[in-house]
């Protein structure tokens, strides 16, 4: 048995005690499910070379665990976890799936309703048994239901930030064949959609045969849909399906276009060389029999007369016309940040401390970073108060002198994400948020508020003149709950008039701002942010997603503020 299969059944163990109101042991089965998984060292070697006391002596495992580990390496099975598998014989996999549905709830549907899976819980809401329950009612039956739906219609599709270095690495993995010119990752992930269907590879080789092999027997394959001499199609373990291409050099640029997409932009380009007398096709563009572009993509656009599209713009929502009037904008590139406006440390539900984030966002190129750690009123992250703030401006004034002393001129700048209360009055007192190098705040509570309140309440909270940002502005979470209600229109507005600047939050299930509120602010002259809301080192890099959907927004390095020099950025935020 590996890490990752002990995790589950303790994350699932963790559940099932929290249903037995038994917090305490909930959260250290929970601890070490998470120190299993993050850890590079199997259980399994260290209890081969140390036995029963090796095991205990893993952080956060005490005798009971480790004697739970020991079984579960031994026979495969745990009798504890039968027992409590026993009591409530239901699907917890599928049941946590669903946005609001915690052990507490899952238990009570069990008790009273019989509800062990998906199937169980459709039917009782849909007959109208959830609301008569005791703490539930016709509002969370609706939102049962809602969230039911929800997760259906999403279940399909992968998060770009989870699917990216999957497809790299095969990318990568294709390239290293010797019959292999060049491979690349193209449809939805090469656009860099926030979700991904599936995977489209294109390969250029002379010699498709062993590519085809090795790609058919990859070790993510279940199952192989269609294999062919060019195209095959495979399922992967995770569910997701990879398809691969391969073409001969000449038409690689022809390909690469066609397998972009979209679909829709495909179509449009199509019919531009129609109207020329051509014919636009996955193998070039051709006059007549004659091909007279195809190689690149780039002389396939230039034929056309067109400036080149970038992936990311390909979506039909204007980029033909820009493009065809040598109008298109000169995107924000990867690379291009100086630094991340909002990080989290383990004085709140960070895992890393302030020197461990600076030094780690150092290594990745940025020049400062902004610690925004979350304020009071989001108790469960134990979110600062006045007091830990102030205690906080002084460890970041000492990490920052510790820096200059090493002679770096990376700097750690002091920020808050201060939660936005019921009436759009702020966590912090204003005399704490003035004395702040910047301010920004979210929505954390209250997601189900009347649209015009939410908009009001958000409205309200930007109004403060030491506010400087608004952060994963709709609060939505891709596959897991729609935006809360709010007028984004009026939100943008109100921004451009009170100079607030909307974050674009790089967390791969957030996405928030997404690409089509990007674009809007872009028109409006609303200034952007991309921050990755880091919770430990490892989130750091995410900043590629928030760029991405930036790119996708259509906007330059002048939209978004923290691709300026620190000095430009400061002066404008004041
Ligand atoms: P996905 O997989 O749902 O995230 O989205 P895509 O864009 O990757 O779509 P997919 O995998 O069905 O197709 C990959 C690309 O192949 C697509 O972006 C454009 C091209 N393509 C697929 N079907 C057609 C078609 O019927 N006509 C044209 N012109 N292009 C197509
Ligand atoms: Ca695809
Ligand atoms: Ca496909
Ligand atoms: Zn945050």
């Amino acid at each position: 048995m590996n890490n990752k299969e002990i995790a589950d059944i303790f994350q699932e163990i963790a559940v099932y005690l929290e249903m037995e109101d038994d917090s305490f042991r909930a959260k250290a089965y929970e601890k070490v499910a998470g120190i299993l998984e993050d850890s590079s060292e199997e259980a399994g070697d260290i209890y081969k070379k140390g036995g029963l006391k090796a095991l205990e002596d893993i952080p956060g495992v005490g005798v009971s665990i480790a004697e739970k580990m020991e079984e579960l390496l031994k026979t495969g099975k745990l009798k504890y976890y039968e027992q409590l598998k026993k009591k409530t014989p239901v699907d917890l996999g599928q049941l946590k799936s669903i946005e609001g549905l915690g052990a507490k709830t899952i238990k009570t549907l069990y008790k009273k309703l019989k509800v062990r899976n998906l199937n169980d819980l459709e039917k009782a809401a849909k007959q109208g048994k959830i609301k008569n329950l005791e703490g539930f009612g016709e509002k969370s039956e609706e939102n049962i239901l809602k969230n039911l739906e929800f997760s259906k219609k999403s279940s399909q599709r992968f998060l770009l930030g989870q699917i990216i270095p999957l497809a790299r690495e095969i990318e990568l993995r294709l390239k290293e064949m010797k019959e292999v010119k060049n491979a690349v990752a193209c449809g939805s992930v090469r656009r860099k959609k926030e979700t991904i269907g599936d995977l489209d590879f294109l390969v250029i080789s002379n010699n498709p045969k062993p590519v085809m092999e090795m790609f058919v027997s990859m070790p993510e394959v279940s199952r192989i849909l269609a294999q062919g001499q060019t195209k095959s199609s495979v399922r992967f373990k995770n569910e997701m399906d990879a398809d691969i291409r391969i073409v001969p050099e000449e038409s690689y640029g022809a390909a690469l276009c066609y397998f972009t997409g979209s679909k829709d932009h495909n179509i449009a380009l199509r019919e531009i060389a129609i109207k020329k007398g051509w014919k636009l096709n996955e193998y070039g563009l051709f006059k007549g029999d004659k091909m007279i572009a195809g190689k690149t993509e780039e002389e396939i656009y230039e034929k056309l007369g067109m400036d080149y599209i970038e992936p990311e713009l390909r979506e039909m929502t204007g980029e033909i016309e820009a493009s065809l009037a040598h109008k298109l904008p000169k995107l924000i590139n990867y690379g291009d940040l100086e630094g991340d406006l909002h990080v989290h440390t383990d004085a709140t539900d960070g895992n890393n401390t302030i020197e461990e984030m600076a030094r780690a966002a150092m290594a990745l190129g940025m020049k400062y970073i902004v610690i925004a750690d979350h304020t009071k009123r989001l108790a469960m992250t134990r979110g600062l108060d006045e007091k830990r703030i102030q205690q906080q401006w002084k460890e970041i004034d000492l990490v920052n002198k510790k820096l200059a002393a090493g002679d770096s001129k990376f700097v750690i700048l002091k920020g808050t994400e201060c939660d936005i209360l019921k009436d759009g009055s702020l966590d912090l007192p204003d005399k704490i948020l003035s004395k702040l190098d910047i301010v920004s705040v979210s929505v954390h509570s209250l997601f189900n508020l009347p649209e015009k309140e939410q908009t009001e309440r958000i409205k309200k909270a930007i109004s403060n003149s030491n506010v400087n940002i608004l952060n994963h502005p709709t609060g939505r979470m891709i596959n897991k709950r729609d935006a809360y209600a709010v007028d984004m229109d009026e939100i943008i507005r109100h921004a451009k008039k009170t100079g607030t600047v909307l974050e674009i939050n790089s967390f791969p299930d957030r996405l928030d701002l997404k690409d089509e509120y990007i674009k809007k602010c872009v028109e409006a002259g609303v200034k952007l942010s991309i921050s990755t809301d880091s919770h430990s080192v490892q989130h750091l890099p995410f900043s590629e997603y928030g760029i991405a959907q930036a790119r996708r927004g259509w906007a330059t390095k002048n939209d978004v503020i923290n691709a300026w020099p620190l000095e430009k950025m400061l002066k404008m935020l004041k």
